[in-house]
């Protein structure tokens, strides 16, 4: 069996965050291990809180893994201070490993607060360690001060973000011409990932579920592009098929597959 290891926040809705990426990991039959960054208060109605993890306690959480066990893959979402940042990359620096980096800035469920000068960190310390990043517009906007808004603009975004270390770019422009997008870029060719927009308003989690389906199928040796597609329509089957568990923006059904 393959492993994954996390390094993200909890949302203890399960929806989003490191819950999330240990349900994306077992979905996709791999051992599932996590370190946590921050504990949120929230619900599918939004976020209420956030506490940070200490430094150090991150840094033996990930040394512990690493002394320990084989890591296939690792996932990192939310890191909401510099501080924290800066020990992730540090502990992560000469891992050989694929590392599949979401650049937590802007979420649909409302504030995930991060330090301001975090932004300019996660470039600084982490693009240059990732195999892949995968911003949402929002972020891309964010890191490259810029509108992206045309075809040609996140083309050339992909490039720009892609300058900035990271071996690949997944950018997911959201809605465009009625269909959900992404682009794809692997510093040769552009794959741009159309989908049917979905309806649905259970799209909690679904950035999150995205990145750490990817980190799953590239644990499991599936090419980076293929992870990305398969990636992209295990996130779609499971907006399509998501149940109420709340009263707000619903969870995405992280278990289609059985429980359908
Ligand atoms: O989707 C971004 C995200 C990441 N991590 C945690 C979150 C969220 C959004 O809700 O709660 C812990």
């Amino acid at each position: 069996m393959r492993h994954a290891l996390s390094i993200a926040g909890v949302d203890p809705l399960g929806g989003a965050g490191i819950f999330a990426d240990l349900k994306v990991f077992i979905a996709h039959n791999v051992y599932a291990m996590g370190v946590v960054t921050a504990v949120t208060s929230q619900n599918t109605k939004g976020i209420f809180g956030m506490n940070l993890i200490e430094c150090d306690m991150i840094r033996d959480g990930i040394n512990a893994i690493f002394d320990d066990v084989r890591v296939d893959v690792v996932k990192i979402g939310v890191l909401p201070s510099s501080d924290i940042i800066k020990t992730v990359a540090k502990t992560l620096k000469d891992k050989t490993i694929p590392i599949v980096l979401d650049p937590v800035m802007a979420c649909k469920n409302g504030n995930i607060w991060l330090e301001e000068c975090a932004k300019k960190d996660i470039v600084q310390e982490l693009f240059s360690l990732a195999t892949i990043i995968t911003p949402n517009i929002f972020e891309a906007r964010e890191i490259l001060s810029k509108n992206i808004q045309t075809k040609d603009e996140l083309k050339q975004a992909c490039v720009q973000l892609r300058d900035l270390g990271p071996k690949s770019v997944l950018l997911k422009a959201g809605e465009f011409n009625g269909e959900s997008l992404d682009v794809f870029y692997d510093g040769k060719d552009f794959e741009f990932l159309t989908y049917n927009r979905l309806s649905s308003n259970s799209t909690h989690g679904s950035g999150c579920s995205l990145s750490s389906a990817i980190a799953a199928n590239l644990a499991n040796e599936i090419p980076l592009k293929d992870a990305v597609i398969n990636a992209k329509e295990y996130v779609f089957n499971a907006i399509d098929s998501a149940f109420a568990v709340g009263s707000g923006c619903n969870p995405i059904n992280h278990f289609y597959q059985f429980n359908r």
